[in-house]
């Protein structure tokens, strides 16, 4: 893709706007314990951008636990899991903005690119207010609509819809796998935050990095 087609932007949230996969982690961890799965460094990432249901499903796998459960316990264990994530996610504040990133939805503003979110949480629209970056965003992909989660490119190609822009005048920022693959199945550029990300277009070790001369300077 070149640097002067791009015109819009899809963001994730978690990761990438505002630290709140550690709340995401702590809250995970707590179930994790409760049902009796081993917390481990490599469960906590393969969780990132994955859905409620299905990371609460991973947890339970990853202690051969999948089939010990009803629907409507899971349902009762997701559920407690969002009640501390919402008690957590209630503290933030403009200053839990992501190093560098208040700064650059300020200058894609100013430029007049259009942003989106593809968010997986059903918190999205809660944090954005938090942070007080509602009004920075043309539109919200609600998760709940969505027929498959990250990694599928439905929620990437979404985001774009919601710019009405084509997918080859779109970024996607990312900090998860699942979320750079869901990008690039959407035939977007998938920019990825964090070392880990091998399968992004263009990758940045952390969001203090990520400005438009970076990302322009990487794609020449
Ligand atoms: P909720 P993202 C994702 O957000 C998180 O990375 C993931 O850990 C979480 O399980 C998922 O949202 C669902 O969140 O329980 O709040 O609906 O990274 O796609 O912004
Ligand atoms: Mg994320």
């Amino acid at each position: 893709m070149k640097f002067a087609d791009l015109k819009g932007f899809a963001f994730d949230l978690d990761g990438v706007i505002a630290d709140t996969a550690k709340f995401h982690s702590q809250a995970w961890h707590q179930t994790a314990d409760k049902v009796g799965t081993t917390w481990t460094p490599e469960l906590q990432e393969a969780l990132k951008g994955v859905s409620r249901m299905d990371s609460l499903e991973m947890i339970l796998k990853a202690g051969g636990h999948e089939s010990d459960y009803t629907q409507e316990e899971k349902e009762a264990l997701a559920a407690e899991k969002n009640d501390n994530y919402g008690k957590l996610i209630a503290t933030l504040t403009p200053a839990d903005i992501l190093p560098g990133m208040q700064a650059f939805l300020d200058e894609l503003r100013e430029k007049g690119y259009k942003l989106s979110l593809a968010s997986a949480s059903k918190n999205a629209p809660k944090i954005l207010k938090y942070l007080g970056l509602t009004d920075y965003f043309v539109g919200v992909v609600d998760p709940a609509t969505l027929s498959a989660g990250k990694p599928d490119p439905e929620i990437f190609a979404r985001a774009a819809e919601i710019l009405d822009l084509p997918a080859n005048q779109v970024a996607g920022l990312e900090d998860s796998a699942a979320g750079i693959k869901s990008i690039n199945g959407a035939s977007e550029l998938s920019i990825g935050i964090g070392d880990q990300l091998s399968e992004a277009a263009v990758r940045f070790s952390d969001t203090s990095q990520v400005s438009l001369a970076n990302i322009e300077a990487a794609l020449r």
